[in-house]
């Protein structure tokens, strides 16, 4: 039943944009109308409705712990009690700082803001800022946000609402935004040949969650860390997504690779607003008042959110992530045979505690690939198991995240439910 949340919507969409207050969440290219979450706990949701949920969207990523750990809510609260912001240093912004420059390889110093969106934007000016360059490269599905410089032939959002290019973004803006095939790295250095010096950052998904999710092949981060080398361009790694995710130590922990800078977000909030970029000492003491390159925030390093981040990854710090990673890899399996026994293509991209099904005969290794799969049969799957209780990302172009609070029961319900699925 879903009375409730349709009232709501009818009544959100007078007042919001679309009835949401981030496009993805419409479910519109999913051909349904959105749930109105009411409670989260663990691994499930409950709707405005009453109505039960497996939750494997878990808020697009934050919520590693599940929702409301009760550590991250203590946490919360504490910090609640001494007031919500102050606009100045607090404690607990240097203890988030000092975990993440220990977990995360390359990072030697970091700034905290509130959103992923305003950490690749701010990573962006800084390349700028330390090349003297203007250009970015990017790849065609890559997601950094909704900055002007990056919206061109991204993923999320703009992938699974079809925006053609993004009106309200000037010609000269993402003008100096260059595109390449995610894994292709033959026209990655084509671009580096043709604009040499003049490409300030390579900004890259190091496994791209924002086409569903797509896996670098074997070489191609490393080619981008030399081709960056060459040129003496920045390699700017986007661990929203996957970083403290894909491994405590990131994307860049599990593949070994060091970028010059990198972007978090999600998990290091631990669901509230948080976003942050780091890197090389060096290259951050080239941010203001350090330095020259201006980038300013009234919430950022705000102390609860900081709290919360913080409970969040203490917790993960004495997590099994091989663990989670073999219960996916286990599930995703098991999906894959229920498909195949039914006849029906599917592919199933995985790494560590995210996976996406494309309903294709062929591999999926770039945006046009994912484009190619099924989107009919992705909507049908969709509405499936949301009518089964099973909530995943109402897009084709998003990837499930699963947390740690996902047990058997809740494979076992999805598992089930998919068993039932005729095309
Ligand atoms: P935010 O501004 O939404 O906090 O972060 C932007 C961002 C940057 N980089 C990557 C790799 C991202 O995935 C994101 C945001 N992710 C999307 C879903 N994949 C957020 C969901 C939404 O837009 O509502």
């Amino acid at each position: 039943m879903e009375t409730r949340s349709l009232e709501l919507f009818a009544e959100a969409r007078k007042l919001i944009p679309g009835g949401v207050n981030s496009p993805v969440r419409a479910c519109s290219s999913v051909d349904s109308t959105p749930l109105f979450i009411a409670a989260g706990k663990g691994s499930r949701i409950r709707s405005a409705d009453g109505e039960e949920y497996i939750d494997f969207v878990q808020s697009w990523g934050p919520l590693l712990l599940g929702h409301a750990h009760p550590k991250v809510l203590a946490a919360l609260r504490e910090a609640l009690e001494n007031g919500t912001s102050f606009g100045a240093p607090c404690e607990a912004e240097l203890r988030l700082a000092q975990a993440i420059c220990a977990a995360v390889p390359s990072i030697e110093m970091v700034r905290m803001v509130s959103s992923g969106t305003e950490a690749a934007m701010s990573a962006l000016r800084l390349a700028r800022g330390c090349t003297g360059r203007k250009k970015l490269l990017k790849f065609d599905g890559g997601y950094h946000g909704h900055a002007d410089a990056f919206l061109a032939r991204a993923g999320s959002g703009v992938a699974t609402l079809s925006i053609p290019g993004t009106p309200g973004v000037p010609e000269a803006v993402v003008s100096d935004t260059l595109i390449a095939p995610y894994n292709d790295s033959q026209a990655a250095e084509d671009l580096f040949r043709l604009h040499r010096d003049e490409i300030a950052a390579v900004f890259v998904e190091p496994a791209a969650g924002n086409m569903g999710l797509v896996l670098p092949r074997p070489g191609f981060l490393e080619s981008l860390r030399a081709l960056c080398d060459r040129y003496g361009a920045l390699l700017v790694f986007d661990e929203v997504i996957t970083g403290f995710r894909v491994a405590y130590h990131g994307a860049q922990g599990h593949y070994r690779i060091k970028p010059d800078l990198t972007v978090l977000g999600k998990i290091i909030g631990g669901g509230m607003p948080v976003g942050a970029y780091g890197g090389k000492r060096d290259l951050m003491l080239q941010v203001a008042p350090a330095g020259p390159v201006y980038q300013a925030g009234t919430l950022s390093g705000n102390p609860a959110a900081m709290a919360a981040g913080l409970a969040t990854l203490r917790v993960l710090r004495g997590l099994d992530y091989a663990a989670l990673s073999a219960a996916v890899e286990d599930f995703c399996r098991e999906l894959e045979g229920i498909f195949a026994a039914k006849g029906i293509p599917a592919r199933i991209n995985r790494l560590a505690s995210m996976f996406t099904v494309f309903f294709s005969e062929r591999e999926v290794t770039d945006f046009a690939s994912a484009k190619n799969a099924d989107q009919t049969r992705y909507t049908k799957f969709y509405k499936h198991l949301r009518a089964r209780g099973v909530y995943i990302a109402p897009s084709a172009f998003e990837t499930a995240m699963v947390s740690f609070a996902h047990g058997r029961e809740d494979f076992r319900q999805t598992l089930e439910a998919a068993d039932t699925l005729e095309f």
